[in-house]
C-alpha cells in the first residue's frame, strides 16, 4: 500500500484498517473457465433475465432480513445485523457455487455505526420544543446521556472557522447557520470552542437532517433545525436577548467490522475490466428489498447467467457494505486501489434501486465535462437502451448520492440508473411512466415496508435487462469507449452536498 493512499483514505472515510488484502484474480485460478462457451451477446444475456428468478431471490432475501428480528424487532439488513451477515453469506455462496468462473474476494473493513435512541431540544424560557428538531446521524450523546443547559449563542458567519466562535460559546448551545462546510466540521469547531451542544439551522426551506460523518473526539451532540423554527430565536438573539436552551441526546457511536464482496471473471482481459456495483446493506429501519436488494440481486442473477458465456474483457462485480452509513464500502475499496489497479477499471456502473413501485427510468446525467471521460458514453448507452425499448427516461443529477462517488472522484468513468427514491413523481412523469403523480417513486424508501411487495417486477425485469446489456456490451468490447486517463489528471474532488443518502453539508 502506498503512503499517499493511506493518507487519502484516512481523510476520506470513516473506516480504517484492512484485515484482508485486496486480492485480484489469484494466480492459482484456472486461466479461463469459459473455454468453449459462446462469446456473450447482449441479446442472449438479456434473454436470460427473468422476473421469476429475481422474485425468488427477493423472497429469499426477505427471509434473511428476518434473521435480525430478535435484535431489531423487525427485518433489516443494516451493517452489523444478522440479516446483513446472512446477505453477505448468500452473495458469497452463490458466486462460489458457480465454480471457477469467478475469483471472489472478501474485503473486511472497520465501520462506524450510530444509533440515536432519544433526543429532545427545548428553546426559550417556556421550554418550547421545536417540531423540526432532529438529532444528526453519528452524533455523540450529550454529557452522561443526560440533559445539558446553556444559553443559545449565535455563531458568526457559517461557523466554519474557529474565530466564528466567540468566547461566550463556552458552556453554551451553539446556534450555527448551515452552509460552506460540513455539519461534522461545525460540530467539531463548536466542541473545541467549549459548547455543550450545537444546533445547525437551515438556510433553505424545510427541516434539516443529516450526518456528522467521520466521528471526531471534538464533536458535540448536534441537532438540525428548520429555518422557520429558528427565525424567532435568531431575532431575539440579534436584539441582544438571552435565550435559554436545554438539549438532550441519548445515542451511541460504535465501531464494527463489515465486508465488501468482489467477484471477477477469470476469463477476459484482466487489464481492462468493466465493473458494476450495488450495495448489500439496508438502513436499520427496514429490510431494504428495493434499496438495494433489487440491485444486489440483479448483479447476482447477471453474474449467474454470465457463466454460460465467455468474455473478451474481464467483468468485476462489487457488493458494497455500509452505503447507507455514507458510502463506506465503495469509498474504502477505491481508496485501497493502487494506481495500477485503478487503471484497470475502464468504467464503473452503479445499480441502486431498480424496482421502485412508482418508478421512473432515471439515468444519471453524467457528462464528460464534469466527470471522467467515458461517463457520458455510458450515460448515452443507457439512453439508447431505453429508447430502443420504446421507454421514456429522465436524467437525474449525478450528485454523489450513491456508490459511484469514489470512482468518479478517483478518475474512473461512472454512471448508472435508478428507478427512484424519495423524489416526488411529477404529472409529466406520470404521463411518461404511469404510476401516481404527487407520490414518491418509492413510498417505502428507507422504511419497514420496503419488502417484496414494494417491488415493481416489470420495471425490475427491464432494468435487469439493461444491466445485462451494459455488462455484455463491455464484456465483448471497449471499441469506441474512451481510453482511461491517469488518476491524477482525472480527479474530480469537488465538494458536494451529498455523500451517500444523507446530507453532509
Ligand atoms: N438508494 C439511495 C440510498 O441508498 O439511500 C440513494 C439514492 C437516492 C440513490 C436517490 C439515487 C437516487
Ligand atoms: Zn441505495
Amino acid at each position: 500500500m502506498r503512503p499517499s493512499l493511506v493518507l487519502a483514505f484516512a481523510s476520506q472515510v470513516v473506516a480504517a484498517g484492512i484485515q484482508l488484502p485486496l486480492v485480484l484474480p489469484s494466480a492459482s485460478s484456472p486461466a479461463v473457465s469459459s473455454v468453449g462457451k459462446p462469446i456473450v451477446t447482449s441479446d442472449a444475456l438479456q434473454a436470460d433475465i427473468d422476473a421469476k428468478n429475481l422474485l425468488e431471490r427477493a423472497n429469499h432475501l426477505y427471509e434473511l432480513a428476518k434473521l435480525s428480528n430478535p435484535d431489531y424487532s423487525h427485518p433489516t439488513r443494516v451493517i452489523g445485523s444478522k440479516g446483513h451477515v446472512a446477505t453477505i453469506d448468500y452473495i458469497y455462496s452463490t458466486i462460489a457455487s458457480l465454480g471457477d468462473y469467478y475469483t471472489i474476494t472478501n474485503q473486511t473493513f472497520n465501520a462506524v455505526v450510530g444509533n440515536v435512541f432519544e433526543f429532545r431540544l427545548e428553546l426559550g424560557g417556556g421550554g418550547n420544543v421545536p417540531k423540526s428538531a432532529s438529532a444528526m446521524s453519528l452524533t455523540p450523546p450529550t454529557k452522561n446521556k443526560g440533559p445539558v443547559f446553556g444559553p443559545l449563542v449565535l455563531v458568526d458567519n457559517d461557523g466554519c472557522d474557529q474565530t466564528d466562535y466567540a468566547s461566550n460559546v463556552v458552556g453554551s448551545i451553539a446556534f450555527i447557520r448551515r452552509g460552506t462546510c460540513t455539519f461534522g466540521q461545525k460540530s467539531a469547531l463548536a466542541g473545541k470552542a467549549g459548547a455543550v451542544a450545537a444546533v445547525i439551522y437551515n438556510n433553505g426551506q424545510g427541516s434539516l437532517s443529516g450526518t456528522l460523518g467521520e466521528p471526531s473526539p471534538d464533536h458535540v451532540a448536534t441537532f438540525g433545525l428548520s429555518r422557520e423554527d429558528s427565525e424567532p430565536y435568531i431575532e431575539e438573539l440579534r436584539a441582544g436577548k438571552t435565550v435559554a436552551a436545554k438539549a438532550y441526546i441519548d445515542s451511541i457511536v460504535e465501531n464494527i467490522k463489515t465486508v465488501n464482496i468482489v467477484a471477477q471473471t477469470n476469463g477476459g482481459d484482466a487489464e481492462n475490466c468493466v465493473m458494476l456495483g450495488a450495495h448489500s446493506d439496508s438502513v436499520a429501519e427496514g429490510p431494504g428489498i428495493n434499496d438495494d436488494g433489487s440491485g444486489s440481486l440483479t448483479l447476482l442473477e447477471v453474474a449467474t447467467q454470465l457463466t454460460k458465456y465467455s468474455v473478451n474483457n474481464c467483468v468485476r462485480f462489487g457488493w458494497w457494505a455500509g452505503e447507507e452509513e455514507g458510502l463506506l464500502g465503495s469509498d474504502y475499496y477505491v481508496a485501497m486501489l493502487s494506481t495500477e489497479e485503478n487503471g484497470k477499471i475502464r468504467l464503473f456502473m452503479d445499480y441502486d434501486m431498480l424496482a421502485s413501485p412508482n418508478y421512473a427510468n432515471q439515468v444519471y446525467d453524467a457528462t464528460n465535462e464534469a466527470n471522467p471521460t467515458g461517463s457520458q458514453e455510458l450515460r448515452d448507452l443507457y439512453i439508447d437502451f431505453y429508447q430502443s425499448n420504446d421507454q421514456n427516461y429522465t436524467l437525474i443529477p449525478f450528485d454523489g448520492r450513491s456508490d459511484y462517488d469514489a470512482f468518479i472522484k478517483h478518475g474512473i468513468p461512472g454512471g448508472g440508473i435508478a428507478a427512484g427514491a424519495e423524489g416526488v413523481k411529477t404529472k409529466e412523469e406520470a404521463e411518461m411512466f404511469g404510476g401516481k403523480a404527487g407520490e414518491w417513486f418509492d413510498p417505502c424508501y428507507h422504511q419497514l415496508c420496503d419488502t417484496v411487495d414494494n417491488l415493481n417486477l416489470a420495471a425490475w425485469e427491464l432494468n435487469s435487462k439493461l444491466v445485462a446489456h451494459s455488462v455484455a456490451t463491455f464484456a465483448r468490447s471497449f471499441d469506441g469507449f474512451p481510453e482511461r486517463c491517469t488518476v491524477e489528471s482525472e480527479s474530480h474532488g469537488v465538494a458536494s452536498y451529498w455523500h451517500g443518502p444523507k446530507l453532509v453539508m
